[in-house]
């Protein structure tokens, strides 16, 4: 039950405060964290006093600062420069090329949260050794939303001559991989050779239209408009192929046929292409209206084509498959989109129905969690017949992935709805519980078995879990002086990076 009202007197709320938070601590660190949490959202959504909601929310948003400490202190002192930790075994391990990917994928929440002395030695690990000459094949997205977005935006936020060197060194070797059809870039690169290839000869909607914001960042930090030129005559193409697609295209390029191929949908090999459209738009100023208007196309036929509600009520974003058949299935992944569409509210002002389906759509993310047994999002659900929310065995691993908190961010940016925040706390409880491995977090195998599991670890911990994850909830928790929306934007890889005019 929730004593109190808004109108009691200051000390009065401050005991009834100091008594709750006694309780709330007592809860925590009993068993059925996520009961215990319930009862305090009933209490919090009773909208009674501010007070608690900023304590509440400057407490989160120090465990979060805490684990990234942790997280950040396994691998400096196991594994500094490698790609990789190995959660388990405290091992490095190099498995993006040797790059230093989890290094660099670190470095701008380092900043933001405030580990300053830790974001300078890392930034300068990164100009140990030249990467950018191995000899090894990269995926041209993955280094440049990665590896790029990483160094520009740590570049950005305490500029140095060597930095920018680097992140010119590896913008270089990744403009080796377009010319494709001319214009487009091959998803496959060799660093060393130069060698490009589009593997199986298709390429994802996302591996072209996700290097906009990166190259274009590149471009304006180095003065030099080649790479700012590389991804506009991509944007370009695919501008008129979106056109002509009627604001939706299938997810993989066929540069031989010249088509676009396979499902529709806004998860892999599609996701982040929508939502560069706009962001390429607010990044450079909002001058360039064609890229707003081909976004909100493209926003139209989503929710349009896509936009499901279950008939137990859930509202999801479904697949379409090549043969223009439903496909009643929702990935972890296209939890992206409410946060896109509460960011539009966010920079364009109240859209009450939009927020609505923002709102919804998250709801049923939030519940992929709140479903399983171990309070974690499987990787992909199925509505069979459009009915009940379904988590299919093949696909009940959680990859640490932040689609979803990243939405409860937006979306709680929006609206200042406490149950978002509520719903982030549940999520990063149960993170702590169930994916903390000995020496990092770790990916799980399944979401469904109970803790007593033998081996619950797929012994991973992705670049994206510091890049994004640790980095949505802490945003979450903490102040809006700490991520200015209206000055900064997002990359898809949770990199933070000026708007031009800003
Ligand atoms: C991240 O690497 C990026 O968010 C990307 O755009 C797609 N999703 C993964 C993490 O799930």
């Amino acid at each position: 039950m929730c004593a109190g009202s808004a109108g009691l007197g200051f000390s009065f709320l401050t005991s009834v405060m100091v008594t709750r938070l006694l309780g709330l601590f007592a809860a925590l660190v009993a068993a059925d964290y996520l009961t215990a949490h319930r009862g305090l959202s009933e209490c919090l959504s009773a909208g009674e006093d501010s007070e608690y909601h900023q304590w509440y929310q400057s407490r989160a948003k120090e465990e979060v600062r805490e684990e990234m400490k942790w997280v950040w202190s396994m691998y400096r002192e196991k594994a500094m420069g490698a790609d990789s930790i190995l959660p388990e075994e405290g091992m490095p391990y190099d498995d993006w090329g040797g790059f230093s990917l989890f290094l660099v994928e670190s470095l701008d929440t380092l900043h933001l949260m405030g580990f300053h002395d830790w974001f300078k030695e890392a930034a300068k690990y990164t100009q140990k050794r030249a990467y950018y000459r191995r000899n090894v094949n990269v995926n041209v997205m993955e280094m440049t939303i990665r590896l790029l977005g990483g160094l520009v935006s740590a570049y950005e936020r305490e500029p140095n001559a060597a930095l920018l060197r680097r992140c010119v060194e590896l913008g270089d070797r990744l403009a080796l991989a377009f010319g494709m059809r001319g214009v487009l870039p091959y998803t496959d690169l060799n660093f060393a050779t130069g060698e490009a290839q589009a593997l199986r000869n298709l390429t994802g909607l996302s591996e072209m239209g996700t290097l906009s914001l990166e190259f274009r960042k590149l471009s304006q930090l180095s003065g030099n408009q080649t790479y700012a030129k590389l991804v506009e005559t991509v944007e370009h193409f695919l501008l008129v192929k979106l056109y002509e697609g009627g604001g939706l295209l299938k997810y993989e390029y066929d540069p031989y046929e010249n088509e676009f191929v396979g499902r529709k949908c806004v998860g892999a090999r599609e996701d982040s292409y929508y939502e560069y459209l706009y962001k390429v738009w607010l990044s450079t100023g909002k001058e360039k209206d064609i890229y707003h208007k081909m976004y909100k196309f493209s926003k139209d036929a989503i929710l349009n084509t896509l936009l499901e509600v279950s008939t137990a009520g859930d509202m999801y974003l479904k697949e379409i498959q090549d043969n223009g058949d439903d496909a009643n299935i929702l990935e972890h992944l296209a939890c992206f989109y409410p946060g896109l569409l509460a960011l539009e509210n966010i920079i364009e002002g109240y859209n009450q129905t939009q927020e609505k389906i923002a709102m919804g759509l998250t709801r049923t993310c939030i519940s992929l969690y709140e479903k399983s047994l171990k309070h974690l999002a499987p990787d992909l659900v199925a509505f069979p017949n459009n009915y009940k929310l379904l988590m299919p065995k093949e696909y009940a691993s959680y990859h640490l992935r932040p689609e979803t908190v990243e939405s409860i961010f937006y979306l709680y940016r929006l609206t200042k709805d406490q149950t978002l925040m509520d719903s982030a706390y549940s999520i990063f409880s149960a993170l702590k519980r169930y994916a903390k491995a000995e020496f990092g977090y770790s990916a799980l195998r399944n979401v469904n078995v109970n803790s007593e599991d033998a081996s619950p670890f797929l012994n991973s911990q992705p670049s994206y879990f510091p890049a994004e994850t640790l980095k949505y909830l802490f945003l979450t928790f903490g102040e809006e002086e700490l991520l200015r929306l209206d000055r900064e934007v997002i990359t898809t890889e949770g990199h933070v990076l000026r708007m031009e005019r800003s």
